[in-house]
């Protein structure tokens, strides 16, 4: 069986706040998210070494920018230099929409390829690998850009639904060109960046709504195994497709998520998948106002309370809100005040039909002609599409 580390998703932040501001660890002068990404790239070494996978995968998003600061390209090369220096394992990776610049040119992502046996895809290719007396295929999706995809295509007087379906067709297009390359007697590995229809995402970013979808169920008999990222919670797609989900936690939205990189076993008859967690993806959680009172909160946690509740109500939280504030080291307050101004209306009750609630609606609030006769008529034919 071929070993493999599947990542992805690093997006270290060097100058990136923790719970709303940047905190630096008095032990290092760095912010506290250099620390956890330099940790975990110590923890991934140490997974590297106990476990001896033949090979690394590393599906996209290596940065978090195109042009990462000084601090975060040395924490990724120092790792790649002790990888080098110790276990030395071939590292296949893809550029991710983070990596990249419209252009295509220049990221830093590309800098991996300079280190021995470490390939960074920028554009779709295949590489053929002999790994434990396998030949193993690799064919590589980087991040298609919905931008530079479109830069290749004529579309003049094409509506914007089709402009999706034809890059969609294009994306299965270029897999199914790898596909017409394929050996019956190779391992086949998928490397791909990008959103998959049916992913979970807790608290789905805008930046993930317009993207392309890879079609990875299309595909699911051409390859032994698809290691994709992008989508940041761990998950298993299709019987042989998974995202590993980010090394570390990027925020509130990922908090219930567990962390960490996956441990794949292939072969051209079976897979085995097995997730090993991250210690020291940083801890995030979000209270209620009411559990704020006398909260004694972990030193190493980015806290937040999150409520949306009137300004009186709110006016009974605010002691304890300031005493979290000067108590914790990250604590973010994401509270939304609403104005009560509904007038309750006793005499609308559940007894009355759609027509009568209206009625009474339309005669306290004084509605006249031309909006009233407006109104009827779209409540009737809101009426007829419920019948
Ligand atoms: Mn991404």
């Amino acid at each position: 069986m071929l070993k493999l580390l599947h990542t992805a998703d690093w997006h270290p932040r060097s100058q990136g706040p923790i719970g709303g501001k940047l905190s630096i660890d008095p032990n290092t002068g760095m912010s506290w998210s250099l620390t956890d990404f330099n940790e975990s790239l110590r923890w991934l070494a140490s997974v590297i070494k106990e476990e001896s996978p033949d090979a690394m995968i590393l599906a996209g998003d290596v940065f978090d920018t195109p042009n990462p600061t000084t601090d975060e390209y040395m924490a990724v090369m120092n790792f790649l230099e002790h990888i080098r220096a110790n276990q030395v394992i071939p590292i296949f990776a893809v550029s991710g929409n983070h990596d990249i610049y419209q252009s295509g040119t220049g990221a830093a992502a590309t800098h991996l390829t300079k280190f021995t046996q470490t390939f960074c895809a920028q554009a779709p290719t295949t590489l053929m690998q002999v790994l434990q007396g396998h030949l193993i295929r690799f064919d590589f999706l980087p991040y298609p850009s919905r931008g530079r995809i479109m830069a290749t295509m004529d579309l003049k007087g094409v509506s914007h639904e089709e402009v999706d379906a034809l890059i969609n067709r294009k994306l299965s297009d270029v897999v199914r060109g790898f596909t017409v390359g394929h050996g019956e007697d190779e391992i086949r590995i998928l490397i791909g960046h990008g959103s998959v229809s049916m992913a979970k995402v807790n608290e789905q970013p805008r930046s993930l709504a317009h993207d392309i979808q890879l079609p990875v169920k299309e595909f699911e008999n051409a390859y032994h195994y698809i290691a994709l990222g992008h989508i940041h919670q761990m998950q298993q797609l299709t019987s042989n497709a998974w995202y590993s989900g980010s090394l570390m936690r990027q925020g509130f939205g990922e908090e219930q998520e567990a962390k960490g990189v996956l441990m794949v076993r292939v072969d051209q008859k079976e897979l085995d998948v097995k997730f090993i967690e991250n210690p020291h993806s940083r801890t995030y959680k979000t209270l209620r106002l009411d559990e704020l009172a006398g909260l004694h909160g972990e030193f190493s946690t980015v806290y937040r309370v999150k409520a949306k509740v009137s300004a009186e109500e709110l006016a009974r939280y605010e002691e304890d809100i300031i005493a979290c504030q000067n108590t914790l080291p990250y604590f973010q307050v994401d509270v939304e005040v609403v104005k009560d101004d509904r007038q309750r209306d006793s005499g609308m009750t559940n007894g009355m039909t759609p027509d009568q609630a209206l009625d009474r609606c339309l005669a306290r609030e004084a509605i006249e002609d031309p909006l009233l006769s407006e109104i009827r008529s779209t409540h009737q034919v809101i009426m007829e599409e419920l019948r």
